[in-house]
């Protein structure tokens, strides 16, 4: 890595990687050069560029147990049991619920559902709702994007006479389930290399062997359903799963979610089409799927119960439709109202326990919504590019969710405190977790946390710097990179738009933009000559903002880092800056 900033307005280093900064002879050789800066062997740039589900589709049985799931399921829809899907009310369980429970209805299967309620069941499966679905009289149980963990549960609905199937994508414990059937590509005997996928994309390629076997079926009726259905079609839901889940774009789940917004673009599901419409969304990109859609499906389950969101993605019913997607629109305004106020409480206390050093941060409120715990440590994860730990505490219960930054893995130290005993309830990922603890352990888990996340960092402060895609001249900043630069699409998780260092850039001005207050937007005059128009985003009231709207520095040459992207504005197509940082 080479240093280009030593401290930049923000007070960061600017870095990039070796071999990233080289002149280029064309702008192929640009995209390359990124990719390569950012750690791809050159053999897989072809693929990357071209992400496609034909080229990058595994054979799904290269899923431990996958072979065994779908023999298990299709012996289910040959006896004509009664077969329950169960699984999550974010938007990754939602869509793989759709899914599965899509496929069994087309298929002829019977078919029923559950989601659990995050306040009132809590993730997982749980024996109430298994005992519901027992009494009405399901046979076969099969998870999506949950089941992992639910040993006991399983146990239970085996001692019911019930069949289990469990696919999911968390971590598991020591010991799996005794589930007639595991598929969870995070076993320790998986080794399909597909750790990376979302619930829904493991639900999808189970879907895909099963489809696969009932083709070939003696069961003339079954076999000639299958020949009415394009599992493609899925992929608008896959996709949905992929990104609200923030897995990593890359692989199977790059080309799931390239292909996914092409058939999220085609609004064939009726009830995505009528959401799209109510949240005006025309065209369906990484950004739109899981900042403008993501939260309206994840809203019921916040305030409430999922199914609504369910409902919408399984709807064929124009008017049950509207009834759905504006009662969930509506729902996201409360989460954002409630969310607002406990963010202020929260920002208060965050500041607080940063001001202390910490490296990890955990904030408790009392009757806090439990559902907006996630979204909140997510800001704060942003905002002081530490460890966040968000929790609300009723009467001796506390429950919280967790984010973390590369490099501190919070899923393992939630682990770790489960197996101390200081958390009664907990799991997740490297990135993001979920904890219950007793008011008691309050303190004794606010200390394990600061220490494990110490060790973990091993005696560093969080890293400061900022890794440089490309450093050129300002003058390049054209739209005939931004068409270069679009080659890398979809951008999203593990794939950010290409970060910008622009030399020579010389301020033109600057002027506040929107009715906030909080951004800004002004153009910069090239060595080109040409304007580079830009945009910076809650700006104001940061130094780069105060430099900006300082008239004193109009005509200063300086760096900007930033990425670029086209603007259109009545039809006019330019490239613009989204300014993140400034270097005198
Ligand atoms: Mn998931």
């Amino acid at each position: 890595m080479r240093k280009i900033v030593e401290k930049s307005m923000l007070g960061h280093a600017w870095v990039v990687a070796d071999g990233a900064s080289e002149s280029f002879a064309t702008e192929d050789d640009l995209v390359k050069h990124i990719l390569i800066g950012r750690g791809m062997a050159p053999e897989d740039i072809p693929g990357f560029l071209n992400p496609s589900v034909k080229d990058c589709m595994p054979d799904p049985f290269v899923l431990r147990d996958c072979e065994g799931a779908v023999h298990v399921i299709a012996n289910s829809i040959y006896s004509k049991d009664k077969i329950a899907v169960y699984g999550d009310y974010d938007v990754d369980g939602i869509t793989s619920t759709a899914i599965f429970v899509s496929y069994l209805r087309m298929i002829g299967a019977d078919v029923v559902w559950h989601l659990p309620t995050r306040e009132g069941e809590g993730y997982g499966l749980n024996k109430e709702a298994i005992q519901k679905l027992h009494q009405d009289g399901v046979k076969l149980l099969i998870t999506v994007d949950c089941g992992i963990s639910g040993v006991e549960e399983v146990e239970y609905a085996k001692s019911l006479g019930m069949h289990v199937v469990i696919t999911d994508h968390h971590s598991p414990d020591n010991v799996l389930p005794n589930a007639d059937v595991v598929v969870n590509p995070k076993r320790t005997d998986d080794d399909s290399g597909l750790d990376y996928l979302a619930g829904v994309g493991v639900a999808f390629l189970v879907l895909v062997a099963l489809n696969r076997e009932l083709k070939k079926s003696d069961n003339e009726e079954i076999a000639q359903k299958t020949k009415f259905i394009n599992l493609l079609n899925f992929l608008d839901c896959v996709a949905l799963g992929t990104i609200c889940d923030t897995m990593a774009l890359v692989k199977l789940n790059r080309a799931f979610v390239a292909t996914g917004l092409k058939v999220l673009n085609l609004r064939q599901n009726l009830g995505l089409r009528t959401l799209m419409q109510i949240a005006r969304v025309d065209k369906v990109s990484v950004y739109t799927a899981g900042f403008v859609l993501g939260p309206r499906l994840n809203a019921a389950g916040r305030l409430d119960s999922a199914s609504p969101a369910l409902d919408l993605l399984l709807t064929d019913n124009p008017i049950v439709a509207i009834d759905l997607a504006t009662k969930l629109d509506q729902m996201n305004q409360e989460r954002i109202n409630i969310q607002n106020s406990i963010m202020l409480q929260a920002a208060e206390l965050a500041d607080k326990c940063c001001q202390s050093g910490r490296c990890s941060l955990f904030v408790c409120g009392n009757n806090w919504h439990g559902g907006v715990m996630g979204i909140i440590a997510g800001r704060l994860k942003d905002k002081y590019n530490l460890p966040a730990c968000v929790a609300t505490r009723t009467d001796d219960v506390i429950n919280g969710s967790g984010r973390s930054i590369p490099g501190i893995n919070l899923g393992a130290i939630i682990h770790d405190a489960l197996a101390l005993g200081l958390v009664t309830e907990g799991g997740g990922h490297a990135a993001a977790a979920g904890f219950s603890l007793p008011v008691s352990k309050e303190d004794e888990f606010c200390e394990f946390l600061e220490k494990s996340v110490r060790e973990q960092l091993n005696g560093d402060r969080p890293g400061n710097d900022i890794c440089v895609d490309v450093e050129m001249d300002a003058a390049g900043a054209t739209m005939q990179l931004v068409k270069k630069l679009e080659q890398m699409e979809p951008f999203g998780q593990s794939n950010p738009e290409p970060l910008l260092a622009l030399h020579g850039a010389v301020l033109e001005y600057a002027t506040l933009m929107g009715h906030t207050g909080a951004h800004l937007h002004g153009a910069f005059r090239t060595s080109a000559g040409f304007r580079l128009e830009f945009v910076g985003y809650n700006l104001v009231g940061t130094p780069i903002g105060d430099f900006l709207l300082d008239d004193a520095n109009i005509n200063t040459k300086i760096m900007v880092l930033g990425r670029l992207k086209e603007n259109n504005y009545n039809g006019h197509r330019s490239a613009q800056l989204t300014l993140e940082d400034i270097a005198r």
